[in-house]
C-alpha cells in the first residue's frame, strides 16, 4: 500500500501543474495589451552643454488598458553618429506626464510622473552591437556589469552632452538594435490625457521611431510557472519524505 502512494502523489502534482497553468495562460489572453508607439519630433532642441538634444512625444492618452512597462529599441539601421561605444541610439531623458507640451525646452522642464525606477530592480537593458571599431569597454552609460549607470546616463533628465569625447555625459548608448525596459512603480491610468516624451543625444539621424512598445505587463520578472512549480515540487518532497519517515 505504501507504493502506490508515490505514483498517486504524483498525479495530483501533474494535474496541479496543469491547472496553473491554464489560469496563468487564460489571465495573460484576457488582459495582455502592447502596442507600438509612433512619435512626433518637438521643435527645438535641449540638453546639457552641447544642447544637442531631440526630443519624441507619442501620445498615451485613451490606449484602453493601464501600462506597467515600456521597451524601448534601437531601430538598428546602423544609420548616424559615432561608432564604438557610442553606437546607434543616445538615450538621454524619459519622462511621462499628463501635460502637453510642443518644444524640447518645455519636455526638459516638465517634472513627470514619479513612475520610473532607474536603479536595476526596474530598468533593463540589453545591449545592441557596437559598429567598427569596437571599443574594448561597453557602450557609453553602461557599468561593466551591463547595467545602466544612472550617475551617467541621468534618465531623469534632458541634460546629454553629446559628444563622443571625454566630456560625454548624460546619456546611454543602446547599440544597433539595444533594448531598454523599464518596469513602472505603479500601473499608470491612460484614461486622462498622458505622454510620453524620451531624448536623443546628439539629435542626428539615430532613431527609436516605431519601435517602441507599452504594455500592462511587468516585463523580465521571473515567471509565475517556474515558481509555482518548485513550490509544488517542494510540497511534493516534503510529502514524500513524511511518508518514508513514516513508513520506517
Ligand atoms: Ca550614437
Ligand atoms: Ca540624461
Ligand atoms: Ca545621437
Amino acid at each position: 500500500m505504501q507504493r502506490l502512494s508515490v505514483p498517486l502523489i504524483g498525479n495530483i502534482l501533474t494535474l496541479s501543474l496543469a491547472t496553473v497553468a491554464m489560469t496563468l495562460t487564460s489571465a495573460y489572453s484576457a488582459t495582455a495589451g502592447t502596442l507600438d508607439l509612433n512619435f512626433t519630433k518637438l521643435q527645438g532642441l535641449t540638453g546639457g552643454n552641447s544642447g544637442m538634444t531631440g526630443v519624441y512625444r507619442a501620445d498615451l492618452s485613451n490606449l484602453g488598458f493601464d501600462i506597467s512597462s515600456i521597451a524601448i529599441t534601437d531601430s538598428n539601421s546602423a544609420i548616424g553618429g559615432a561608432p564604438g561605444k557610442f553606437t546607434a541610439f543616445d538615450f538621454d531623458a524619459i519622462k511621462i506626464s499628463n501635460v502637453l507640451v510642443n518644444n524640447a525646452t518645455d519636455a526638459k522642464n516638465l517634472s513627470g510622473l514619479n513612475v520610473f525606477d532607474f536603479t536595476s530592480s526596474g530598468t533593463f537593458f540589453t545591449p545592441g552591437t557596437q559598429r567598427s571599431p569596437v571599443d574594448p569597454e561597453p557602450l557609453f552609460g553602461v557599468s561593466g556589469g551591463g547595467i545602466i549607470d544612472n550617475s551617467l546616463a541621468t534618465l531623469q533628465n534632458f541634460d546629454g552632452n553629446s559628444t563622443a569625447d571625454a566630456n560625454a555625459f548624460g546619456f546611454v548608448s543602446l547599440g544597433d538594435g539595444g533594448t531598454v525596459v523599464f518596469n513602472f512603480k505603479n500601473p499608470i491610468s491612460t484614461t486622462s490625457p498622458l505622454y510620453l516624451y524620451i531624448g536623443e543625444a546628439g539629435d542626428n539621424g539615430e532613431v527609436v521611431n516605431g519601435r517602441i512598445t507599452v504594455s500592462d505587463k511587468l516585463r523580465q520578472v521571473p515567471e509565475p510557472t517556474s515558481l509555482a512549480a518548485v513550490s509544488l515540487l517542494g510540497i511534493y518532497f516534503a510529502v514524500s519524505r513524511k511518508k518514508k519517515t513514516k513508513a520506517a
